[in-house]
């Protein structure tokens, strides 16, 4: 038996070996599925590879998965040059700040300088060659940062809040995907910039959350997000659902480097008058993460939210228990239950619904009518339903029994901000914070909430205008069976390793301290790293491929990188490590087998 094995391995093992050789990142260069911005900046320094490189290498992973997973809408025309430029400025020692020479995605309804060359769209053909008068505060800032913007990530179009399509479906931008099992959901709406972060399309990426649309996308794609207290991030600049709502916060790979974003991106505006509410300093999000963040902090456990249909088995599973339990041997302390009482009232009431529908109406009309030309004449969200109905072909989903076009453009077109209104944003922050949220933190004398991902969730915290911190808790067992959210042709809820999230939950401006938390426990479990995409969905390329390939690069590095680069394209290079997994697994499961027989 032992010499049977020793054959095998003879056989295989040299193939295998040689296919892995290939397509590995060398050791001393980033993996860009899964590489930090601590690596990419490590390197940047070094001179292993420059801006244009990775630029280079992002553009091809995209155009390797895109037509598979639909999580970029453009890419920019000109983020090879701002590479260019920015890689000019480090040989001159002249970095901007931390995000010097990185590429970032940001979600299509956050507003880049028409002079980028792409569109500001929320995914929808009417706002397609509209003029924005300027980047977005946030854009602006992780320029001022030295972010390169790559490109703009798809996402459920008009953020969720008009046509109810399914999660990740835009007009422009097809249905967004998952990268852990075929036409999974992607959640939304910030869809795409999940999917980026999920298997290295850029460094990191923007999104925006209003009920979930940073929160669900992070969970179903297994990356970190942060939902910022709403006015802690400026809203300028971003196509708005519903400003008592809306807040921008970044999708990442590691804590850290969500921190590291939030950083840049967080601040006052004067552009967004709801930024005036933050305290005066920002502090540094990085500065107090540490295994030993938990230690003595009491977090709760909200059983009464767990109501989310589509949440069963995940809520059902081991992994949410498991995870209670590493939190406590990283030293928390665990009310269970702490329940937040009011959570049927909220989601089972229609005040909440009438605020985002007011708010898009009056917040829709105000962003338009900031814009310096739009070809379509839009102006009003009945516009917008008027031009979708004159342009079915374009923006209508093409789905089995659809139903809901427009929806929410038709719930919003005779609102108004009358005294209903205003009771029902009191009502919202009531039932939100000081019933809500804020009843159960203090009741329980608790810093944070506890609990997997869920929908319920993330409408309390959204009303409340509360932060989330979202980190990996675990994938739908691969004996999942694949389940539809309505119809045949709609991406599946439920679905063999399709990730979820755990998600930390506390009062306003109390980011640092769920950045702490989730820091701690994803040091302790690396949940990230225990399933990877499937095969069609991981693009191959890797800077190895693509360093001194550029024409321009003046990386000190290529010439030694050269060395090791093979000529072949990256679709060739891709077949190559086809074979090797295919090889690695038939190896592995032999080996198995014959562990069993000995
Ligand atoms: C490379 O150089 C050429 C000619 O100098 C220039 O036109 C092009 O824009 C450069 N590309 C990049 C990515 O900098
Ligand atoms: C940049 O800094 C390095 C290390 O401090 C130094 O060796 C180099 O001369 C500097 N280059 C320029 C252009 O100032
Ligand atoms: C918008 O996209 C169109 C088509 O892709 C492109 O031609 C145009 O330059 C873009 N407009 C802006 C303002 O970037
Ligand atoms: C922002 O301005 C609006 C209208 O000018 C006002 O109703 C609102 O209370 C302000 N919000 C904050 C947080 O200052
Ligand atoms: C908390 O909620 C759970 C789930 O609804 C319920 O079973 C439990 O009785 C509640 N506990 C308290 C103390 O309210
Ligand atoms: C809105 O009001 C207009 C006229 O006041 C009416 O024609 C239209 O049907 C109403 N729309 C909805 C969705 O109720
Ligand atoms: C406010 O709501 C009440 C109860 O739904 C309704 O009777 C009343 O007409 C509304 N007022 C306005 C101004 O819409
Ligand atoms: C499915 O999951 C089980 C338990 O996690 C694991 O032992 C098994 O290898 C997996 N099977 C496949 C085909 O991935
Ligand atoms: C994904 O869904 C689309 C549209 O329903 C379908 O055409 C395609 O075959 C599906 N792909 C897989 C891998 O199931
Ligand atoms: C390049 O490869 C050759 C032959 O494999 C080797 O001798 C040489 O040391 C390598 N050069 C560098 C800079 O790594
Ligand atoms: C693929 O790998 C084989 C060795 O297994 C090698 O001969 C071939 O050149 C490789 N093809 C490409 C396109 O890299
Ligand atoms: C950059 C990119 O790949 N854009 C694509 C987005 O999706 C639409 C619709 O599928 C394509 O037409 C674009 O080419």
């Amino acid at each position: 038996m032992v010499l049977l094995r020793s054959v095998l391995v003879l056989a295989l093992g040299p193939v295998a070996v040689f296919s892995f050789s290939q397509s590995r990142p060398r050791a001393n260069l980033p993996d860009l599925y899964e590489a930090t911005l601590a690596d990419l900046q490590a390197g940047l320094e070094a001179g292993q590879f420059t801006s244009v490189d990775l630029v280079t290498a992002y553009i091809a992973r995209i155009n390797e998965v895109n037509s598979e997973l639909h999580a970029v809408i453009e890419i920019s025309p000109t983020a090879l040059a701002h590479a260019a430029t920015l890689d000019a400025q480090r040989k001159q020692n002249q970095t901007l700040g931390p995000l010097h020479g990185i590429p970032i995605l940001v979600k299509d309804n956050i507003a880049t300088q028409v002079s980028d060359g792409m569109n500001t769209t929320a995914g929808s053909y009417v706002l397609l060659n509209s003029v924005v008068p300027g980047d977005s505060t946030v854009v602006a800032k992780l320029r001022a940062a030295g972010a390169i913007i790559l490109g703009k990530a798809n996402m459920s179009e008009w953020a969720g809040f008009g046509p109810l399509a399914p999660e990740g479906w835009s007009g422009r931008g097809g249905q967004t995907t998952n990268a852990y099992y075929p036409n999974g959901t992607a959640c939304g709406s910030s869809s795409g910039s999940g999917v980026a972060a999920s298997i290295g399309l850029s460094a990191a990426a923007l999104g925006t959350e209003t009920a979930g649309s940073i929160t669900c996308p992070a969970s179903a794609n297994n990356v970190v997000g942060i939902k910022p207290t709403v006015g802690l991030t400026s809203r300028a600049g971003v196509i708005p659902a519903s400003e008592h709502q809306d807040t921008v916060g970044p999708l990442a790979r590691t804590v850290t480097d969500a921190a590291l974003i939030l950083n840049v991106i967080a601040g006052k505006d004067s552009a967004d008058n709801y930024t005036s509410a933050q305290p005066s300093t920002v502090p540094d999000y990085t500065a107090r993460l540490s295994k030993d963040a938990l230690k003595g902090v009491r977090i709760g456990v909200p059983r009464e939210v767990f109501l989310d249909p589509y949440y069963g088995p995940i809520v059902g599973g081991p992994e949410f228990a498991t995870a209670l339990k590493t939190l406590e041997s990283l030293g928390a302390i665990i009310t269970d239950p702490a329940n937040i009482t009011n959570v049927d009232e909220i989601i089972s009431s229609f005040i909440p619904g009438s605020v985002l529908y007011t708010d898009i109406k009056y917040d829709l009309a105000a962003y338009l009518a900031t814009l310096t030309s739009i070809p379509t004449n839009v102006h009003t969200v009945q516009d917008i339903a008027a031009w979708n109905n004159a342009n079915k072909a374009l923006e209508e989903p093409a789905l089995d029994a659809y139903t809901e076009w427009n929806l929410y453009f038709d719930l919003a077109a005779n609102t108004s901000r009358d005294a209903n209104y205003t009771a029902a944003v009191a009502t919202d922050y009531l039932w939100g914070r000081t019933q809500g949220i804020d009843a159960a933190l203090t009741k329980y004398n608790l810093s944070a909430l506890v609990l997997p991902e869920t929908s319920a969730m993330t409408i309390v915290a959204g009303i409340a205008g509360y932060p989330i911190v979202t980190v990996p808790l675990g994938f739908q067992a691969n004996t999942t069976k694949p389940l539809d959210a309505g119809g045949a042709d709609q991406p599946y809820q439920t679905a063999p390793n399709l990730p979820f999230g755990l998600t930390f939950v506390g009062t306003a401006w109390s980011e640092a301290d769920l950045i702490a938390y989730a820091y701690a426990y994803e040091q302790a479990t690396m949940t990230r790293l225990k399933l990877k995409a499937y095969e069609a969905a991981t693009p191959k390329t890797q800077l190895v491929d693509v360093i001194g390939k550029d024409g321009n690069s003046t990386s000190t590095a290529s010439s030694t990188a050269s060395n090791t680069t093979s000529t072949t394209s990256p679709a060739l290079r891709a077949r190559n490590v086809t074979a090797g997994f295919v090889l690695a697994a038939v190896v592995s499961a032999w080996t198995m087998l014959l562990e069993f027989v000995v």
